[in-house]
């Protein structure tokens, strides 16, 4: 799918306040947060999209990561109901704003819970993870939306990953049939038609990159995996991540594409 616009919303003066699990890296410092978001918005324009910036919410330090807020596809978004508490609100923001966007908008209800995290695009195909944010109801629910909108889906049960918060922690669909993925996650046989660029344990991180148009955004600082996507003809721009990886986000959380 070609995207021409993408929603963000900057990091607040809180953002350290969000939930981590990667306490050994130290708290995030938020000026050079909004420098590394700053140009994460505009690689994105790079790549032809317009942004929609959503104001900070200091309700909601983890509120940067939009991503989990939303599924869109081409015929309509769906809302989530995100798994975190402190989080279950940010979703609210999200849809006053595609209300402009997008003429059909769903929403999980509770007690289902889904992040967008746990949602991978595979050429109008879903994989959809089920973790600990994302709970059975809330794949029940978005798997009955999806094929209601005329999309296959295939679950994936990372519950046992402890490394994963979410599927796209571990897997990233780059486009062209290649998958990403990091050696902490086992996939099953999902990926068995895909050819895998798989990361050392050294690039897990990496894992989460982003397929935006003509361009794959990586992290920075992950030699293998930019040798691999170099190998298969990839234009990658690579993006300063180190203060959003402190508090578990990646690439992909920063922003919803459509
Ligand atoms: C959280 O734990 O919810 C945030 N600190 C990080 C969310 C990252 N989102 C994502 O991977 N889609």
């Amino acid at each position: 799918m070609r995207f021409t616009q993408a929603i963000v919303r900057p990091p607040g003066a809180n953002f350290a306040e969000g939930i981590s699990s990667a306490t050994e890296l130290g708290a995030p410092d938020v000026a050079l947060a909004l420098v590394q978001h700053e140009e994460y918005c505009e690689t994105l324009r790079a790549c032809g999209l317009r942004l929609t910036q959503l104001a900070v919410d200091l309700r909601h330090p983890d509120g940067t990561f939009v991503e989990d807020t939303a599924i869109l596809t081409e015929e309509a978004a769906i809302v989530t109901r995100p798994g975190a508490q402190s989080r279950e609100a940010e979703a609210a923001a999200t849809l006053e704003s595609l209300h402009s966007c997008f003429d059909t908008i769903f929403e999980i209800k509770a007690p289902g819970t889904v992040d967008g995290g746990d949602v991978c695009e595979v050429d109008g195909d879903f994989l959809i993870g089920l973790s600990c944010r994302t709970n059975p109801e809330g794949v029940r629910q978005l798997v009955a939306l999806l094929t209601r909108l005329g999309h296959k889906s295939l679950v994936i049960d990372i519950r046992d990953s402890n490394s994963l918060l979410h599927l796209k922690t571990g897997l990233s669909y780059v486009g062209d049939g290649v998958f990403v993925v990091s050696s902490d996650g086992s996939f099953g046989d999902a990926l068995q038609r895909y050819a895998v660029i798989k990361l050392p344990c050294a690039e897990a991180y990496a894992a989460n990159c982003v397929r935006v148009n003509d361009r794959v955004l990586v992290a920075a600082g992950y030699p293998q995996l930019l040798t691999a996507l170099d190998a298969r003809g990839c234009r990658v721009t690579a993006l300063a991540m180190s203060e959003f990886e402190k508090m578990d986000g990646g690439l992909s959380c920063l922003s919803l594409r459509f």
